[in-house]
């Protein structure tokens, strides 16, 4: 079962080489001081609900690296490492590996050469994995994953992603139990039928993929309309400044992996 309350995070310092990161649409190169200091905002936001931040150092070899959420799926009862559909990120997952190791007892690994799957693509919920077919996880890289949760009794369900966004996740977040922060272009899909969907306001997408850990509810910064919604629904809202991390198509959810591990 899905819990809240997360004992550990799980991030990596953005390195001087994520000026080369991956993006669907040249805005800008990032500035790595200005990203530094939102990845120090970010990570304090974390620390003040109470977790420990694993600070992982940066990999120069890697410029997306700072993005650790695409390399593994935590879960209580263990972690699986990911196979990165992005032919320059597929080596992060064996440099997050040893990571994992140090706090679960059970690592699993996606080992099939045929299969692409990242962690932005996956939503845990309290009864279900959803995970997004996307250009960067595949049906391969989805069957396998459930075969590998099956051992834990998780039931993995494939969605769709819409066209022309990075990942599933890049549409929506888990707000609750039973609630899901989600862009119109993605719930009208359907596949949050049974859940409670607060809409990202028209013109905000790119707030949609914000994160719960604990008591408070962590947002990128500049987005008004959605911040107040959640307010108003009486959820603790922390904005972090977010613009470089989205010019190479980044949010909350994929500058750490947040777990508690049993
Ligand atoms: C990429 O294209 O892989 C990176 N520039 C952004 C990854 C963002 N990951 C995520 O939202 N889970």
């Amino acid at each position: 079962m899905r819990s809240f309350t997360f004992t550990h995070a799980i991030t990596r310092k953005p390195s001087a080489s994520i000026v080369a990161g991956l993006r669907a649409v040249d805005t800008g190169t990032p500035s790595l001081a200005l990203m530094t200091q939102h990845h120090a905002d970010y990570i304090a936001a974390l620390k003040a609900t109470g977790a420990t931040v694993v600070e992982l150092e940066a990999l120069e070899d890697f410029p997306d690296s700072v993005f650790v959420e695409d390399t593994a799926l935590c879960l209580p009862e263990g972690a699986v490492v990911m196979r990165p559909g992005a032919p320059s990120r597929l080596g992060e997952a064996a440099r997050m590996a040893p990571h994992l190791q140090a706090l679960y007892k059970h690592v699993l690994h996606i080992e099939n050469p045929e299969s692409f799957i990242e962690g932005g693509d996956i939503l845990t919920t309290e009864t279900e994995i959803l995970v997004g077919r996307s250009a960067r996880t595949n049906a391969t890289g989805i069957a396998e994953l459930a075969a590998r949760v099956a051992l834990w009794d998780y039931k993995v369900r494939e969605v769709f992603t819409p066209p022309g966004v990075l990942h599933f996740k890049t549409d929506c977040s888990l707000l609750d139990a039973e609630t899901i922060l989600s862009t119109t272009r993605l719930a009208a899909s359907g596949c949050f039928e049974g859940y409670r969907v607060i809409p990202v306001a028209e013109g905000e997408e790119p707030c949609a993929n914000t994160i719960r850990f604990n008591d408070a509810v962590i947002m990128p910064q500049g987005f008004p309309r959605t911040r107040d919604t959640l307010l108003a629904q009486g959820y603790k809202v922390v904005e972090i400044g977010n613009t470089e991390c989205a010019k190479l198509d980044g949010g909350m959810s994929c500058l750490s992996l947040r777990f508690s591990p049993s």
